[in-house]
Formats: C-alpha cells, structure tokens, sequence
C-alpha cells in the first residue's frame, strides 16, 4: 500500500489521521488520495473517470464541463429494506426503521470490508454540510472506493481543505467509510451508528446510499443530533417568495421522494405574476435544517447541500426551466439514455425532455433502445428515478441568503403528497399542534427513489419515513416539543398536486402554476387571505384562490377542494396503518388530534 503524503494529508488533523489509518488498514487500498477540492483534482479525476469507463463525456459545446455516468442495473434508487439504524437496543431505532445492534452490525460488515479495495483507490473526502461558518454545519470525512462518489460528493457538498479548516483540531466530524465491493444486492448494506457519528454503506453506489453527506449524514444522523441538540433535521425543500412590495416570505416544503420539492423550489411563477414584480428564489430541493433564533424566538434554517441530486425524467423547459438552466453545465447525469451523435461525441436523452426521442440510444441498461422497443415493450430509455447532480450555483434563481451562515426564518411549513384521491389541493392546519398530525399522518403513493413497488399509498410522516435516525415516537415527540422553544412558530399547510379525476387526468396543473396556490399561503401567513374552517382545517374558497387565466371554472375548483367525509373515514383507517405500529409509545398529542379530527368529521 502507497499512501500518498500531500499537502491535503499534512490540512488533516491527528484524530482524522489516525481513523484513516486504521480504516485503510482494514480495507488494503493499492493507493489512498486525498482530495482538497480543486478544479485541477476535479479535472483530473473526471479525466480518470473517462479512462476507467466510469463516464463518458459529453459533447463539450452542447454540455460543458458535463459527464454521463450509469450506475449498476440492480443499483438505481434507494434500497430502504437494505438501511439499518445500529442501536445497543432495538428501541432505538423505533418502530419503522430496520435495527441492528451496533455491535452486531459491526461484526458483520468488517469482514467485508477486509481487502475490500486491494486493487483499487481510497479516496479521502473532506467535506462540510452546512453554509461555512455556520454554528450548524458539520464535518465529514467519507472514504470510499467510488470515484463517481468522490466527483459527486465534490458537487453536493462544500468539499475538501476547507472542511479540515472548519474541523480544526477537534475530533467532531462524521466517520463514513463506503466501498461499492462488487455491487451484489447480497452484500448491500447502509448502517447508520448515531451514538458513534459513524457510517458504514458497503455494496452500492446509487445516490442516496454511497452519497453518505446527503441522507445518511445530513438527514439520519442529523436528525438524532437534533433531537438531542434541540434542532431539526428535515426532507424538506426551503424557497423565498418575494412579493411585488419586497416583503420575503421563506416557506419549507416536506414532501416524499420524486413528489415535487425540486420543481415546486425552482417555481417560475406564471407571467402575470412575473409582470406584477413577484421573484422566486431557491436556498434548497432536498434537505433543510432548523433552529430557533434566540434572539427573535423564530424558526431558522439552512440547506446542509451544495447541489442538487435531482430526478431528470419529465424535467423539461416547461416544466422546470431553472432545473434546465442548473444541469447545464459542470453537472453529471446519472442512468438516463446516450445518445451518439453523428460527429462521434455524446448527449444525453430522456423521457419528456425538450428533444424528439432519438432514432437510438443507450438506455439505462446499457442496452439499445430505440422508439420502436420503446412502443412494443413499454422500455424507457432514462430509468424513473435517473438522475442529476447540479451544482446549486448554475440555478439561475439561487436566493442571496443560499450560503448564509445565519439562515433565514421560515414562515410557513407545507406537508405534501402524492394522493390520487381523497386530499384537497391545499389546507392551513389550525395550529401547531395539529400541523404536527397533519405531518405526522402524511400519506403518498410510493415511487421509483426506493426500490419496490410503485404507486400505493404508505404512510410517511414528515416525508421522513426513511429517512428518521431514531425512534420515530421520539421525532414525533420533538416536533411537538419545538412548539415550546419558539416564540413565534411557522404556520403549517397540506398541498396536493397530484389529485385526478375519473378520467385519471390531474385536477391540478401544477408546476408553475403551484404559484396561486403559494400566493393562499403567503396571505395566510402575512394575515391577509380568508379562509374557511372546515373539518380538516382551513380552507380558501374558490373566490379566495387566483384562478385568473388557468380555464378552471369555479366547480373544478371545488371538486379539487371537496372533503368527501367517507372518504376521510377511510383515511383515518388507512392512518392507523402506522399509529397501530407506533402503539404504546405514540405521543399523547397525536391521539388527541385524531379524536378531534373525528369528532369534526362526525359532526
Ligand atoms: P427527491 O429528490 O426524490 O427527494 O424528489 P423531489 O421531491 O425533489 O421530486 P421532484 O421535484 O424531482 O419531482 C418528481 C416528479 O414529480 C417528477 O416526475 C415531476 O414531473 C413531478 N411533479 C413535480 N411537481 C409536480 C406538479 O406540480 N404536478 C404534477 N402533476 N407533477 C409534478
Ligand atoms: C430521495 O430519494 O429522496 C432523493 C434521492 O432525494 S437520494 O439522494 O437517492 O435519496
Ligand atoms: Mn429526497
């Protein structure tokens, strides 16, 4: 083994030093480099990537700086059934999330990670979640044999000396220690040590597992950090709404994986909006810390990320022409289909882009595709849950406080799913207290982020079911404790954009137009908007509602708004799905606010 000393070896202090040591001791590397996150090392490495057939590049005019990358077949989203929370006891892990003693967990993936990268390269990856600077942000270190983690991680996070800057001397960053090994489903794990700061993902390379800044550190070990430190951890997007008179509204939006955060945080309102002076403006897509602010008793939050590692199939300029602008240039696209152009360079292509499907290409797979395949087996060339990883710098409406340290106080926390059925396009919960339930009961069809089925509806409170460090009663328990510490508490809404009708066709039609329904809350928020009370909460009429120009009549509206009490029946039955599993341990509040939702509706 050859450890290469250079100046990023001598930035690192002796603890991160010494964990190296013993890591590499472990998994035998031919060779370990340590990255400082320059754009020469990027360069380099992009360059290595395209020697090693890990990337090819693309045709440098059309996408600049932009490379292709195809993950493992078996390896293209989430494995949540392969996530472990490793506890001393199973309560720690609580209910809903799969639990191996730490203890045990250890013993079982150390053996495979001995000799794990003979033969291959460790890469050492400082890094920092959190705008530099601020009290929040936190230090990791991920070691990882992948070099298309090392470049994305060099994307998604504020990677390399500066994070030995941020650590100092201390010993507090998070240990990630990841290695692909073969790829084989039978040896994937992704284990997650709270109590050590530790992570341990072995056998995948797909985002959100080998990525180990983003979910596992910035959401699972952060959120048991939180509860512990009084602050919150959340799969939330964080957005700046700035009205025609320059009064900013910051609203977060929690809604489950591949169920809208990226569009609905990049919004291009629609052009009347435009025109009256209102701007959009995105601080993030995926995930959102919050504190309160001693000093105005609010909610405060930051996005940990530096980039955006967002779902490309339907993203087109009509739909999401800032997510088009963003993976312009210096991003990477993840298993979506390649296309060969005549001068024998490379683009890209997937479904509902801007572009007519090409005569062939290479699909996710790695196999030919062509239109006729596609019309005959129903094969897409990109995989549903392919992606890009975007600098968050290239989104042409980034908001000026994206990299403030001091973050920016929430007004309004929206909950959102996925719901053919049942859900109304939007309600203000009546406090606090009930917008916690409101959370805590969420409920979407599931999509192709995770592996397994598609399309029926599960519970997944907060859109955090995944993605809790601990005990789901005790994150339940915390969001209502936050109350407490603040003075003034954001607002809570539900929004659902994807109700259909009898026909199957969405009642909404969403994406820029999710404005007037965004425009609802900010009044609410701002205590201008009527609304009116109704079983479920508080609701806008059709009258209180900007329908100008949409060609929806007022009935459309109301049948997108209708609460059927049957139906809400059903859903409370459907809720207990997961209250039933949290039994015992469920937090004395949300029981309350279900007699109370049932005695509204009995009413
Ligand atoms: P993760 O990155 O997985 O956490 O997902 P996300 O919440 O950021 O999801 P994203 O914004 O990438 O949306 C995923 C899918 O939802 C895409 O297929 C979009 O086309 C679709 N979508 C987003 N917004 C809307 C909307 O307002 N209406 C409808 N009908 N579909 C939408
Ligand atoms: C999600 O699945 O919620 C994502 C993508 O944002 S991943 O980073 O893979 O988790
Ligand atoms: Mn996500």
């Amino acid at each position: 083994m050859t450890t290469a000393t250079n100046a990023a070896v001598a930035a690192a202090n002796t603890y991160v030093q010494q964990w190296v040591k013993e890591q590499a001791e472990i998994c035998k590397p031919d060779k370990i480099v340590w990255l400082n996150g320059s754009q020469q090392e990027r360069d380099a490495l992009f360059e290595q990537g395209c020697r090693d057939g890990v990337f090819v590049k693309l045709n440098q005019q059309k996408w600049p700086g932009c490379y292709y990358h195809r993950s493992n077949s078996n390896d293209v989203a989430r494995t949540e059934h392969l996530t472990f929370i490793c506890t001393p006891t199973a309560d720690g892990a609580g209910p809903t999330n799969n639990w191996m003693s730490d203890k045990d967990a250890y013993a079982k993936l150390k053996p495979m990670y001995e000799g794990s990268m003979k033969g291959r390269t460790m890469y050492v990856i400082p890094f920092i979640m959190g705008p530099l600077g601020s009290p929040l942000a936190k230090v990791g270190v991920q070691l990882s044999d992948s070099l298309y983690v090392a470049v994305s991680m060099g994307i998604m996070t504020r990677m390399g000396d500066v994070a030995w800057k941020q650590l100092g001397d201390g010993n507090e960053f998070t240990r990630c220690l990841h290695s692909v090994l073969d790829c084989n489903p039978d040896r994937r794990f992704i284990c997650h040590f709270p109590q050590d700061n530790t992570i341990w993902s072995i056998g995948s390379g797909y985002g959100g597992n080998a990525l180990l800044g983003k979910k596992c550190l910035a959401l699972r070990i952060a959120s048991y950090l939180g509860q512990q430190q009084s602050w919150m951890a959340e799969h939330m997007l964080l957005m700046c709404a700035q009205a025609p008179s320059g009064e900013k509204t910051y609203v977060a939006a929690a809604f489950p994986s591949a169920c809208g955060k990226t569009n609905f945080a990049m919004l291009i309102p629609p052009e009347k909006y435009q025109k009256a002076g209102w701007k959009i403006t995105t601080l993030g897509d995926d995930i959102v810390w919050m504190w309160v602010d001693q000093k105005s008793g609010k909610l405060h939050a930051i996005n940990p990320e530096a980039g955006y590692f967002g779902v490309v199939p339907g993203t087109n300029t009509r739909s999401n022409p800032n997510a088009i602008k963003a993976m312009s240039k210096n991003s990477i696209f993840t298993n979506v289909g390649l296309v060969t152009l005549p001068d024998g360079s490379y683009d890209v292509w997937w479904e509902d882009c801007d572009e007519e499907p090409p005569a062939k290409c290479i699909d996710w797979q790695g196999k030919e595709w062509t239109p006729e395949i596609a019309r005959k087996t129903g094969a897409k060339a990109a995989h549903p849950n392919s992606r890009f990883t975007a600098p968050m710098a290239n989104n042409p409406v980034l908001d000026a406080s994206a990299n403030d340290p001091a973050g920016v106080p929430v007004s309004a926390i929206i909950f959102g799913g996925r719901r053919s059925k049942t859900v109304p396009l939007v309600f203000q919960a009546f406090n606090w207290m009930h917008g916690v339930y409101l959370g805590a009961t969420l409920g979407s069809e599931t999509t192709a982020a995770a592996t397994g089925q598609v399309g029926v509806v599960r519970r997944d409170p907060m859109a955090m079911l995944p993605f809790i460090g601990y005990n789901v009663n005790e994150y339940l328990a915390h969001w209502f404790r936050m109350r407490r510490t603040m003075k003034d508490c954001p607002r809570i809404f539900h929004v659902n954009w994807f109700r259909k009708n009898d026909q199957g066709k969405f009642m909404w039609p969403g994406f820029g137009d999710n404005m007037r329904v965004l425009k609802w809350i900010i009044d609410r928020c701002q205590g201008r908007a009527y609304a009116v009370e109704t079983p479920i909460g508080w609701m806008p009429r059709a009258q209180d509602l900007d329908l100008d120009g949409l060609g929806l009549s007022p009935a459309d509206v109301e049948a997108i708004q209708s609460v059927n009490v049957q139906e809400y029946m059903s859903e409370l039955l459907s809720q207990e799905e997961l209250l039933l599993k949290l039994a015992g341990e469920l937090p004395k509040e949300i029981v309350f606010q279900r007699e109370l939702l049932v005695s509204r509706l009995a009413l």
